[in-house]
């Protein structure tokens, strides 16, 4: 591991410095505010000293290698000459897809009734895939169901399954909501969700997201006091981002914090992991949100967690009646599926999801379609 000192005039310049030099997938170890050498050193805005670290010769991360294989994938058959033949054929075929499957995407529920799909080694290997993506079997199913249907139109072929599979996944998925920091009306955002799922790391990208890339005003609130670190944990975000901190002790003194913050155009607001499993400790939650007016609420769950336990991760939360789905660590999750699961189980939308520890960078907005291709490019293999 590669560890290095910057200093620089403000938070922004620091993290310029690691990125250029380190890389994007740094991560910050520690930061705080020194004073600037000479006489009335005390007059003058303080230096920002960051400690960064990286691993050396770590590989890309998984998420985007998938990514780009799947593109390779797509472009690798669409660029031999020797197929061009087909390609005229297969895009008028591809290009029915579409309107087709959102058809039978509508009638889903009723495909049981039609008649028996057609099976083919083909098909089979595609369902084993899906079900080792981590995508529930019962949700596999239907996907296939639709596919059938719809290959049993254009003929059987690789490509084209793949393709109309992947359309499937993508409108599952629905567009993903994110949030428009342009609103006039003041945001108010809470993260909720188990412990250790990347709560925190999550709200301090969102706010150097809206702080530094978007230049917005940004308030930070913890109602995360039940360990010591945590507080610290943020406080060291908000000085390295150059925002302001409030911490509460008891849920309703949110209500005097977010009038603190009345002036700003953002408020990003971070709470204790939860056990999902202590109805006492839910409570406390559901307490909290109701002291704030009109919040934007995302559950946030790791793509690593497995599906007996995002079922009772979403029931647990139910009691939130609307919210937005927003994954984490996809750099570590073995298949993508339960990002289809928790979409079909809650049907709220996605929104974010993140790759990896660095902060800010690994984030972005989730995306049906390269989330769709993840999930299905790599059989092509
Ligand atoms: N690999 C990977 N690690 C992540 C990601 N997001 C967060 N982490 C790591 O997960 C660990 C826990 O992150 P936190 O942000 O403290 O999680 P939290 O949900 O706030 O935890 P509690 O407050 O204890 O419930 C840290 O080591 C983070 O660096 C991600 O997208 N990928
Ligand atoms: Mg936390």
């Amino acid at each position: 591991m590669k560890v290095k000192r910057y200093i620089a005039n403000d938070a922004q310049e620091a993290m310029l410095k690691v990125k250029a030099e380190l890389g994007a997938n740094a991560v910050i170890l520690h930061s705080r505010k020194i004073k600037r050498p000479g006489l009335l050193s005390f007059l003058k805005k303080p230096l920002i000293e960051m400690v960064a670290a990286v691993e050396e010769n770590e590989k890309e991360k998984r998420y985007n290698i998938k990514n780009e294989k799947s593109e390779k994938n797509e472009k690798k058959h669409v660029n031999k000459p020797e197929e061009s033949y087909k390609i005229d054929e297969l895009k008028q075929q591809v290009g029915n897809i579409e309107s087709l499957l959102n058809s039978f995407i509508d009638k889903m529920d009723e495909s049981k009734e039609l008649e028996e799909p057609k099976r083919s080694a083909l098909f089979d290997r595609y369902y084993n895939h899906l079900v080792e993506s981590n995508i529930e079997k019962s949700i596999v199913e239907k996907i296939m169901n639709i596919a059938r249907k719809q290959v049993s139109f254009s003929g059987e072929n690789e490509e084209v399954i793949a393709k109309a599979i992947k359309i499937i996944i993508r409108e599952y998925l629905a567009t993903p909501n994110i949030i428009n920091e342009d609103s006039k009306e003041q945001k108010r955002i809470v993260l909720v969700g188990p412990t250790g799922v990347g709560k925190t790391t999550t709200l301090a990208k969102l706010a150097a997201k809206f702080a530094i890339g978007k230049n917005k005003s940004v308030g930070l609130i913890t109602a995360d006091t039940y360990r010591i670190a945590a507080v610290e944990q943020l406080r060291t975000y908000s000085e390295i981002l150059d925002v302001p901190i409030k911490v509460i002790y008891e849920p309703e003194e949110i209500q005097e914090a977010i009038e603190a913050f009345k002036d700003k155009d953002i408020i990003l607001i971070d709470t204790a992991g939860r056990n999902h499993r202590s109805i006492e400790q839910l409570e406390e939650v559901k307490e909290l949100i109701s002291y704030i007016n009109n919040p934007d609420i995302f559950l946030v769950i790791s793509a690593t967690t497995g599906y007996k336990d995002i079922i009772s991760i979403i029931k647990s939360y139910d009691f939130i009646k609307d919210y937005h789905l927003l994954f984490t660590k996809l750099d570590e999750a073995s298949g993508l599926g339960n990002i289809l699961n928790a979409k079909i189980l809650t049907n709220k939308k996605l929104s974010y999801v993140t790759t990896g520890q660095s902060v800010p960078d690994d984030i972005e907005n989730a995306n049906s379609e390269k989330i769709a291709n993840i999930i299905v490019g790599e059989s092509h293999e």
